[in-house]
């Protein structure tokens, strides 16, 4: 079975998944595209004569030969498309964030858990990246004992026009919140937020950020965000156990030594650190759908726990303060592994 997929946004992502579906991928075919810049769309599919170009997402959500739907819009658009999939009975991928604040993921819960069974997976692509994959394998062995403390680093070279002051910890953290979150197998309680002087290269940003976490179990987990960092997109984690640590490694194919040193390459952006993560995460979503599955991996859920630790720090970011919270109980749905 073929799936036909709809896809809502073809910016930088949106273009990529369509590319992936269409090149790399098995078990799909991009059936549909809009984005409110039409040329844009058109652009993203002028080689598959086959897809059309709708007007709008709701259109493209509602047309009876889209069997699935990727949203890859901006962020605060994601939550009206992915509450129209679910209305139709769509299964759809979005994209990270969920949604811009809890409580538009709590609708976004409430509409899934209405529907009876899973429809969502959220685009938390690091969780396919073989070396957090490897990283959560030890942690999960015990082999470096309880977890202690955790390090996560997530430098961007350089970002969009639109990226704004808060996006440090609603558009690039949420990685880290949910990643952390899922290696420990652990849910956060408290945010707190400092920032060091800035950047030269930030302009109006407060960049870099430091956000520090702390989880039910008390492990403390420190992200630090760079907008800016200029040298490359440096992604780094380690977690320190009782009895050791792991850390993702410097991976590169090549050393170069020359002149009295010797260097690697740091990836110039997201597209190619985590390539491999994305079309893994990609292809599970599309075998799960073939599979008469709504989705696995991330699941509404984790969207709502990131957006809950997310809306915490950005307060705390504001005000100075640690800002306390609690998740609560995950809704049935969402603690069964079949999703149904
Ligand atoms: P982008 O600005 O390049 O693309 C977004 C596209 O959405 C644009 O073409 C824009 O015209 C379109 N759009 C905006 N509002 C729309 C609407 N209402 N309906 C239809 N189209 C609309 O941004 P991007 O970098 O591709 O990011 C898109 C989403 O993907 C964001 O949520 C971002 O956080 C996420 N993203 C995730 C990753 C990842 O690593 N998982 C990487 C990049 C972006
Ligand atoms: C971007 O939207 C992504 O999701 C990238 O993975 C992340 O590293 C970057 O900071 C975000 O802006």
């Amino acid at each position: 079975m073929t799936v036909r997929v709809g896809v809502v946004g073809t910016g930088m992502i949106g273009r990529d998944h369509v590319l992936r579906l269409s090149n790399v991928l098995a078990g799909a075919e991009v059936v549909a595209v809009t984005d409110v810049d039409p040329v844009n769309a058109a652009a993203a599919v002028a080689d598959l004569p086959r897809a059309v170009v709708h007007p709008d997402g709701q259109a493209l959500v509602e047309a009876p030969d889209v069997d699935a739907v990727i949203v890859a819009s901006w962020g605060p658009t994601h939550e009206e498309y992915v509450l129209a999939c679910l209305a139709a009975g769509k299964p759809v991928f979005c994209e990270k964030p969920l949604a811009t604040s809890q409580e538009a993921c709590r609708r976004i819960l409430d509409a899934e858990v209405a529907v009876g069974h899973r429809l969502v997976q959220v685009g938390f692509m690091r969780r396919y990246d073989p070396a957090y994959r490897a990283m959560k394998d030890v942690v999960t062995s015990g082999a470096i004992g309880a977890p202690l403390l955790v390090h996560s680093r997530h430098r961007n070279p350089s970002v969009p026009s639109h990226y704004v002051r808060e996006m440090a910890i609603t558009d690039s953290a949420v990685h880290d919140f949910d990643i952390v979150r899922w290696l420990l197998d652990e849910d956060f309680v408290s945010a707190s937020v400092l920032a060091p002087r800035r950047s030269r290269h930030g302009t109006d940003l407060q960049d870099p950020l430091l956000i520090i976490l702390r989880t039910d179990s008390g492990v403390l987990v420190d992200v630090e965000t760079s907008a800016n960092s200029r040298y490359g997109y440096d992604v780094g984690g380690e977690v320190v156990g009782e009895d050791g640590t792991v850390a993702l490694a410097d991976t590169n194919p090549v050393v170069v030594r020359r002149e009295g040193g010797f260097a690697g390459a740091v990836p110039a952006g997201w597209r190619e650190r985590f390539v491999r993560a994305y079309d893994v995460e990609l292809q599970a979503w599309v075998d799960a759908l073939a599979a008469g599955l709504g989705a696995t991996g991330p699941s509404s859920w984790d969207g709502y726990a990131a957006a809950v630790a997310s809306d915490a720090a950005v307060q705390a970011l504001r005000t100075g303060e640690t800002v306390e919270f609690r998740l609560g109980p995950a809704p049935a749905l969402y603690t069964d592994e079949s999703g149904r």
